[in-house]
């Protein structure tokens, strides 16, 4: 029995649980979901240098590495993607003295059980589930770069929520999210010549985005093989990039296995989301990934999600779907499926199917349209 807070939910209480020999019953997972990688995925490394350069025969090639690894499970990593490691290491350095804030602080700035809003700390997913809970910390941070009212969200944010002591936290945490939204626009760019569509159509679809940063740390855990420090699941948002450090630990289901991800010195992951998935007309498979927890080493990671602005329809461009390969998912927009999301218990291989079917129950007139 750990400690509770007022709502009856459980505290992560990090720097007490990653001593006890003892795991609490709530991160319990079943045995049969534990079973772990017997080998490591041969994702690709794909260069951005040549492609960057505007190198025809480096951007056909990377094209075609990133074709196949998206069709079969969604998952590459990417080396000269131009951020600075400066600017990631500094990022990592505030969320270091985020997460080593006192337990009361934390809990202060955490997330509110119900609320779409992104925004905010959570201590093992309390706030929404009871049972099978990840064994991490997160803190999230929304981000908006076009938005005319406010260009710096999360400065803004920072200062005002978190107290004026983390404006400089604010100024890193925006120059990291400003630079990897340049980055997402960039893969776009190279998932549409690799789709065969227009190059800029996704960069223009995704140029005022909504997205998120959400740091994740894993503390050590005395007992690794009974819990998971993230679930199975697929992202909802549209693509996600990944900085890890060393420790390792994520896992792609590919070919009916799990397999694990050798972290790549000074690379970035990438993994296709639902939403990106619908975007190519089920072309590129959303990726199924894990994280697993280390009885040592605390690890610790940050996500980036890009996801259109709110009011973007969510549509395949035309030359992706015709009579003989219909629309697979039908319109809708990014609000409506992170709500969805966010409701559903477990974001995983079947969330969007189950969105579109609840989509189509609920507005019988709906915009699909199977073909072309
Ligand atoms: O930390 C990782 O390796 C994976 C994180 C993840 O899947 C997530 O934050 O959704």
């Amino acid at each position: 029995m750990g400690l509770r807070d007022e709502n009856g939910g459980f505290v992560f209480d990090s720097a007490m649980l990653q001593k006890q020999a003892n795991l609490p019953s709530e991160f319990l997972w079943p045995q049969e979901d534990l079973v772990e990688a017997q080998e490591e995925l041969n994702e690709p490394l794909i260069d951005l240098g040549g492609f960057k350069r505007g190198d025809e025969v480096e951007t056909a090639r990377a094209a075609e590495l990133l074709s196949k690894a998206c069709s079969e499970h969604g998952f590459f990593q990417v080396t000269n993607h131009g951020i600075d490691a400066t600017i990631i290491q500094a990022a990592h350095n505030e969320i270091d003295t985020f997460f080593n804030l006192p337990l009361d602080k934390k809990l202060s700035l955490r997330k509110k059980p119900g609320s779409l809003n992104a925004n905010g700390y959570s201590g093992a997913h309390a706030h929404r589930f009871q049972s099978k809970l990840p064994w991490k910390e997160t803190y999230t941070l929304l981000h908006h770069e076009n938005d005319p009212s406010n260009p710096n969200i999360i400065v803004d944010y920072c200062k005002s929520v978190m107290g004026e002591d983390f404006e400089h936290t604010g100024w890193i945490c925006q120059r990291y999210c400003n630079a990897l939204k340049e980055l997402g626009l960039l893969i776009t760019e190279l998932l549409a010549i690799s789709l065969g569509v227009d190059r800029f159509h996704y960069r223009n679809f995704f140029e005022d985005c909504v997205s998120m940063m959400r740091c994740n740390y894993y503390p050590p855990c005395q007992n690794p093989g009974l819990t998971f420090g993230t679930g199975p699941h697929c992202d909802p948002n549209s693509l996600t990039i990944l900085h890890q450090d060393q420790v390792g630990g994520l896992e792609v289901f590919s070919n009916n296995k799990w397999k694990a991800i050798r972290p790549e010195p000074g690379a970035l992951v990438v993994n296709i989301g639902d939403t990106f998935m619908a975007l190519c007309n089920g072309r590129y498979k959303s990726c199924l990934h894990r994280a697993m927890v280390n009885r040592n080493l605390e690890r610790k990671t940050i996500a980036f999600f890009l996801s259109p602005r709110e009011d973007r329809v969510v549509r395949p461009p035309q030359e992706l779907f015709s009579r003989e390969e219909p629309r697979k998912y039908p319109d809708f927009t990014w609000p409506e499926f992170w709500e969805f999301s966010q409701k559903h218990y477990r974001s995983d291989v079947t969330t969007i199917d189950n969105f579109i079917k609840w989509k189509l129950s609920s507005k019988p007139s709906g915009t699909f349209t199977s073909v072309a």
